[in-house]
């Protein structure tokens, strides 16, 4: 029987290695930040905070992340809300702020070898000297840079692997050139340069120019590259790498995604390297780009989490292919399947071990966000598995299993199955639609458990905090700041949060030009909203008003233009004003309250149709609601960019 399939050639997939090998895997990865797509895990109970780290992160467990990237901290809306900045200001400096640190430790206890990857998305305004460009004093921003890599190691022994440019924006040779003299000068040699985190391949063009910019590269990071890498760059033998991908909602379309990419990035791409954005959907499902994680947990109130489809995807390359095995070469061992459908397969430097995974997605079932992809076929099929060369005498490879579903029924995800059983280096395997199998000489690979989550819940529809309970630096729960940085400090011997931004910053949103901050709390849906906060705007540097809204309808890189309700007080004017935008271009009513900084309070208590505001305790408006929006965020903030000290806040909505 064996020997009449092998008469139709076309469905024999050889793996040999007689002809030499491909390229070297770099590992599988994902991205916190991007930004603030972690702003909610850090406050999950420590049982639930643990277990799902043991997901992302524990080797042979769940996606056993090889590489961990995130963002450096630019005080800059990002995406998903801002991180904060290790230098806020030129004269400071600080380790201790944001939750990326914390998240880089709980990475590497669990898995010391794992590789760690630093790119800023934007910088603090002092860096660009009074323009919008972090390069105009190269010096400044590499030793920027270099001091968050230094800070890693002295403050919590953090090697950094890989540090980048500046996401999706334009890249400067000059500042590439200094980075990596700046690293080398400050003993870390060994932290290599991905560039330029941007669409396509232009800077292969750079590189072949240029041979001390080629060997200052490590290798050439693409984003979202639909599989394909351009002729150039592949010809140039430069490692490639997909540095940002997915970004796909990790529905089981999202997991069909991630199984085709994964694959297919080194098939048609040559990519030795994916790494999702993001790791985890844990910001308020209402911003931008909901669950486009590898798993999702927005729920620290409730400790409710799901385990999602592209965690086990991930698992059947991570769990069975260590960084630094090589693929083989293609058609000997990487391809695409006669009826559809791809293959790939890596070997250790011994090549007595080979894992191969293979991904039978359909089209409609692995659509990622961006590119557009192209129609294609997949069919069921029968293949031929011929082991040759260096594997020709294994006789038995374990198999794990998974199949996507989309009819409703729960997907079959990494399932470990019978082992194939070859002869003379020869099995038959037959592949349904959607699969992804892996088929290793490899005796480990785990399909790891916890113990079921919590069910989901609400927002509490109480809570007060004074921020008494918070480390130094922190930002508190449930505050996700989409403009300026709010972070716990110590001011005469009391906690207070802070709005810690003083100028715009070098921003990442192209309409990030708001001179608001703003923070958000809560559940989007709420209609009925009171919230109120005890404040004192400092003497020096501080901001012009504080503001306290309800049903703030949007966040993200949109946030400048959002609408809700505004109360603003301006304590040194001795003015209010309540507004229907937060760039107070619809003023629904304004007027005077007492001149005076110091310590004050301000609440703004929405129901289905009204709005009042209090002042110190006195009522100072009670106008009729404007017809839009009728939903979205609490929040407060600041009128400018400057400091203010918030004592604490409460929120109350009904139950
Ligand atoms: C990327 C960013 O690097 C991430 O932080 C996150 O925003 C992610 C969301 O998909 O995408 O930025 C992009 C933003 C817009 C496009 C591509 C990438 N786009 O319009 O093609």
């Amino acid at each position: 029987e064996v020997q009449d399939f092998l008469k139709d050639d076309q469905d024999t997939i050889s793996f040999d290695d007689s002809h030499g090998l491909g390229r070297v895997f770099e590992g599988i990865g994902a991205i916190s930040g991007g930004g603030a797509t972690s702003k909610l895990l850090v406050n999950y109970p420590k049982k639930q905070r643990d277990e799902i780290l043991d997901y992302l992160f524990k080797p042979g467990f769940g996606a056993s992340l090889q590489i961990f990237k995130v963002e450096i901290g630019g005080d800059i809306q990002s995406t998903d809300g801002t991180e904060a900045s290790h230098m806020h200001n030129s004269w400071e400096e600080n380790y201790h702020r944001g939750y990326e640190w914390w998240l880089m430790q709980e990475a590497k206890k669990r898995n010391p070898n794992i590789k760690l990857y630093g790119l800023p998305w934007g910088f603090p305004g002092w860096l660009g000297k009074g323009t919008h460009n972090p390069y105009i004093d190269p010096v400044q921003t590499a030793d920027y840079v270099v001091n968050w890599i230094k800070g890693a190691k002295s403050v919590y022994n953090l090697t950094i692997d890989y540090v980048g440019i500046w996401n999706e924006r334009p890249y400067n040779i000059t500042y590439i050139k200094i980075l990596r003299q700046t690293l080398d000068q400050n003993g870390f040699q060994n932290t290599v340069i991905i560039a330029p985190d941007d669409f396509g391949w232009k800077l292969v063009t750079d590189i072949q120019k240029d041979k001390d910019l080629d060997n200052m590269i490590h290798a050439i990071g693409a984003h979202y590259p639909g599989t394909k890498s351009a002729w150039k760059a592949k010809q140039s033998k430069k490692p490639l790498w997909a540095s940002e991908d997915y970004s796909t909602f990790n529905d089981e379309v999202g997991g069909g995604c991630w199984a085709r990419i994964l694959n297919q990035n080194y098939v048609n791409g040559f990519m030795t390297s994916t790494i999702s954005w993001n790791l985890i959907g844990s910001y308020y499902p209402s911003l931008p780009f909901p669950r486009n994680g590898l798993m999702t947990a927005m729920q620290p109130w409730s400790g409710h989490y799901v385990v999602s489809t592209p965690i086990w995807v991930s698992a059947h390359t991570t769990q069975f292919v260590p960084v630094g095995w090589t693929y083989l070469q293609h058609n000997h061992g990487v391809g695409k399947l006669p009826k559809g459908g791809s293959y790939v397969s890596l070997t250790n430097e011994a090549k007595d071990q080979l894992t191969i995974v293979i991904e039978t997605m359909s089209h409609d079932h692995s659509i990622c966000v961006r590119p557009k992809l192209h129609p294609y076929k997949v069919a069921p099929q029968t293949v031929t598995i011929s082991l040759q060369g260096s594997f020709k005498n294994i006789d038995k490879l374990n198999v794990w299993h998974s199949k996507l579903l989309y009819n409703g029924s729960q997907s079959q995800m990494f399932m470990q199955q019978k082992p194939l059983i070859l002869e003379n280096g020869q099995a038959q395997l037959t592949l349904g639609l959607d699969e992804v199998y892996t088929l290793t000489t490899f005796s480990k690979g785990k399909k790891g458990t916890h113990p079921k989550p919590q069910e989901p819940a609400p927002f509490p529809s109480y809570i007060k905090d004074d921020f008494s309970a918070y480390e130094e630096y922190q930002e508190p729960f449930y505050i996700a700041p989409q403009i300026g940085s709010y972070e716990v400090r110590k001011v005469d011997g009391q906690n207070v949060m802070r709005q810690t931004v003083l100028q715009r910053p070098i921003y990442w949103c192209k309409s990030e030009t708001a001179d608001k901050t703003i923070s958000v709390i809560g559940s989007f849906n709420w209609t009925e909203t009171k919230i109120s906060v005890e404040f004192e705007i400092p003497a020096v540097n501080g901001t012009d008003g504080v503001f306290v809204a309800a049903r703030v309808d949007r966040g993200g890189c949109h946030s400048n233009d959002a609408q809700g309700v505004f109360f603003f007080v301006f304590p040194i004017t001795g003015k209010f004003m309540v507004t229907n935008d937060l760039a107070r271009t619809k003023v629904l009513h304004q007027g005077s309250v007492p001149i005076g900084l110091g310590k004050h309070q301000m609440s703004l208590d929405v129901t289905k149709t009204k709005a009042e505001g209090c002042y110190d305790l006195k009522q100072t408006f009670s106008i009729d609601l404007p017809a839009t929006p009728q939903n979205g965020w609490a929040a407060l903030g600041t009128d400018s960019f400057g400091l203010a000290d918030f004592h604490s806040y409460t929120l109350q909505v009904p139950h």
